[in-house]
């Protein structure tokens, strides 16, 4: 595996340690939907909200993503390969109207984390179902999780239930414990002040 980026620049941020192995990282013990009981509700300053069930977030565009997940307790998996839907498809449907849009990502547990959706269009996020060709296991957030590899991994939200789009940028659960508002592993943004 390169440490470079094919730009030359560095792959892996500052302070971290790769490893070949998948932590499991999860505060509490959230009870999880299946299938049959999963939806994602896209809601708030939309032109028009949307709750999709299992079969209607499959009939959306599936695609394959690879990520470097960097974990801010400073691991970092490079590669990884996930299939799902890009969070600029989840935008279009609903049309978010506020500027900025800001997304705070609802997860089972009562998890959230809160992101602006500028950083996370353009395939720059996406809500994965499986992982390594497989369904997502429910240990890293199966059935459906929101990936995002630009920012430390706590943005990721498992189990995730809804994007909840408004112009306030409401704190998330490790936010308002102290994390970084924003996040960025290429700028060791990991906890407050
Ligand atoms: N719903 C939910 N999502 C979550 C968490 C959590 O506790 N609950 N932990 C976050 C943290 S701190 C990290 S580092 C990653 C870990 O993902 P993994 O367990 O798949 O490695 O999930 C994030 N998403
Ligand atoms: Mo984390």
């Amino acid at each position: 595996m390169s440490t470079l980026r094919p730009d030359g620049r560095p792959r892996i941020p500052p302070n971290q340690v790769v490893t070949q192995k998948f932590p499991v990282m999860t505060a509490g013990t959230p009870k999880t939907a299946d299938k049959e009981t999963w939806s994602l509700t896209l809601d708030g300053d939309v032109e028009q909200a949307i709750t999709l069930d299992w079969a209607g977030f499959q009939a959306l565009p599936q695609r394959e993503f690879s990520a470097d997940l960097h974990c801010v307790t400073r691991w970092s998996k490079l590669g990884t390969l996930w299939r799902g839907v890009a969070v600029s498809v989840l935008a279009d449907l609903v049309r978010p109207v506020a500027d900025p849009v800001y997304v705070q990502a609802r997860a089972d547990g009562n998890y959230t984390a809160n992101l602006r959706l500028v950083d996370m269009l353009s395939d720059k996020a996406f809500v994965a179902t499986e992982f390594d060709g497989k369904p997502l296991s429910v240990e890293h957030g199966g059935p459906a999780r929101l990936v995002v590899p630009d920012l430390y991994l706590w943005k990721s939200a498992k189990w995730l239930r809804g994007l909840h789009f408004s112009p306030y940028d409401y704190k998330g659960f490790w936010e308002k414990l102290g994390y970084h508002n924003y996040g960025d592993p290429w700028k060791e943004q990991r906890y407050r002040g």
